[in-house]
């Protein structure tokens, strides 16, 4: 294999990292242990230093590993968002983890479960801590404007089906602001710098992959409807004027729906509709 990773348990032994990184309480190997009767969970992958998580599960899946495998790593080395963009993980702050999925649904629906993977991680992150957590089409979970979470979803297609996809979810757990790089330090966030609290990483990874699992068993039932009237509820930007960022440059518009696919529904001045499948959003004042 070759992403030069590490399993824990081989690893070397670590010496004592400084407060903030020390994870006081339940472990991530304690909570692995808790999902095994889960769907999602059920086998969890712990690494300490990756180049990426979504790697790793995208090479467990095409190995044939079952729907639920999780992949979750201490360090992320090359940690990645959209159109190659860089994510920021590093060593013990924050839940860099993948999820490897075989859901029997259209290919449309696919991006969608972004989507649901953002509602879980909103919900587990208030199940936990006092913050006032919000979501941004199509990717992120927000604290006061700032990012606090964004997921990645990776799609394998086959003979016009899925045949397996990869939702990575990185979410800032313990870092203070001299943690991230200067250029993410007036848009990131972490549940520490919100809330003045370290938060336990092992409660965390518990309740997002237990989130996660109820969500998604909804969406394989019902399909996204019910996942995305709780995401519109949870998004401020909703019905507001914004502008959407593409491919094909800049558009504005009100945003005044969430397709059963996931795309944002926006509506210009000239009363025309656009759809989007992918961009970035900021509000229009
Ligand atoms: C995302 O992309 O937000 C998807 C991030 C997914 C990360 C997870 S971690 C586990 C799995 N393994 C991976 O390799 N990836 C997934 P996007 O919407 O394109 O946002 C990327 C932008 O977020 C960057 O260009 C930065 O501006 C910003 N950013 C980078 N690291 C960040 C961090 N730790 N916190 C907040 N913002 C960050």
């Amino acid at each position: 294999m070759s992403f030069g990773l590490r399993r824990r348990h081989e690893s070397r032994e670590l010496r004592m990292p400084p407060a903030h990184r020390r994870n006081i309480g339940m472990s991530i190997d304690e909570a692995a242990a808790r999902l095994c009767r889960a769907q999602i969970g059920k086998r969890v992958i712990h690494l300490e230093s990756v180049a990426s998580t979504n790697d790793v599960a995208w090479e467990e899946a095409e190995r044939g590993a079952p729907e639920g495998t999780v992949v979750v790593a201490e360090e992320q080395t090359a940690g990645r968002g959209r159109m190659s963009r860089k994510w920021h993980s590093p060593p013990g702050l924050g839940i860099w983890t993948s999820v490897v999925l075989r859901p029997d649904v259209s290919p449309e629906n696919a991006a969608s479960l972004t989507l649901c993977a953002s509602v879980a991680v909103a919900k587990a992150v208030r199940s936990l801590c006092p913050v006032n957590v919000s979501l941004k089409w199509p990717n992120d979970v927000m604290v006061k404007g700032k990012k606090l979470c964004g997921i990645l979803t990776e799609i394998k297609f086959g003979g016009g089906r899925i045949d397996f996809l990869v939702c990575g979810i990185g979410l800032n757990a313990n870092q203070r602001v001299q943690d991230f790089p200067a250029e993410l330090a007036q848009s990131a966030t972490s549940i520490f710098m919100a809330t003045g609290k370290m938060v336990n990483r092992g409660e965390l990874f518990l309740a997002i992959l237990r989130h996660f699992e109820k969500k998604y068993r909804e969406f394989c039932r019902n399909g996204a409807a019910s996942c995305l009237d709780e995401w519109r509820s949870m998004c401020p930007l909703f019905g507001k004027r914004v502008r959407v960022k593409g491919r094909r440059g800049a558009v504005e518009g009100v945003f005044f729906n969430i397709d059963d696919n996931g795309a944002l529904l926006l509506r210009l001045d000239s009363g025309v509709h656009r759809s989007f499948l992918a961009g970035d959003v900021e509000p229009v004042s």
